[in-house]
């Protein structure tokens, strides 16, 4: 049988895709950390906020340079950070802590992401995500909601702070 020049070729080019490929999600995993944040547990979202940990919402040191950070995605503020809301506060910690993020949402889906780390994950209502990162560098990290969850989705924002 004999195959066409034009058919080796395509052929050959298939397989450099294929192994580019591999390569991509390889180093997605194991150079950059990228995986998919696994469930932690669902509650009752109407009652999130008379279900522990959520009835205590906050930062805690739970060991040293260890934290947990217990927030409420709520239309629309990430619960208790600042941004726009009032009675919220900045979060702040000091540079290589890491941080344990325990999120549900109490209402609709909202999307957690801290811009400058790869912490990015869908917080969907009754259900506990959890993400963990290490924050080495200084510097205002922007918390954000990247999933549109109404008409002030755009207000839905926080800092975290590492000094
Ligand atoms: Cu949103």
């Amino acid at each position: 049988m004999k195959i066409h020049a034009y058919e080796r070729i395509y052929l050959a080019l298939c397989a450099v895709l294929i192994v580019l490929g591999v390569i991509a999600v390889g180093m997605s995993v194991f150079a950059r950390g990228v995986h998919l944040p696994a469930p932690h547990g669902t509650i009752l979202a109407a009652e999130a906020v008379k279900t522990a940990p959520f009835d205590n919402l906050g930062l805690t040191e739970v060991a040293p340079g260890e934290y947990q950070m217990v927030m409420l995605g709520q239309m629309w503020q990430w619960n208790p950070l600042k941004g726009e809301n009032p009675n919220g506060k900045d979060i702040t910690i000091p540079a290589g802590s890491t941080v344990t993020f325990t999120i549900t949402s109490s209402d609709v889906v909202h999307g957690f992401m801290v811009r400058g780390t790869n912490i990015n994950a869908m917080v969907i209502p009754g259900q506990i995500t959890e993400v963990t990162y290490t924050f080495d560098k200084p510097g205002e990290y922007l918390v954000i909601c990247h999933e549109y969850c109404g008409r002030f989705h755009h207000k839905m924002w926080g800092k975290v702070i590492v000094s």
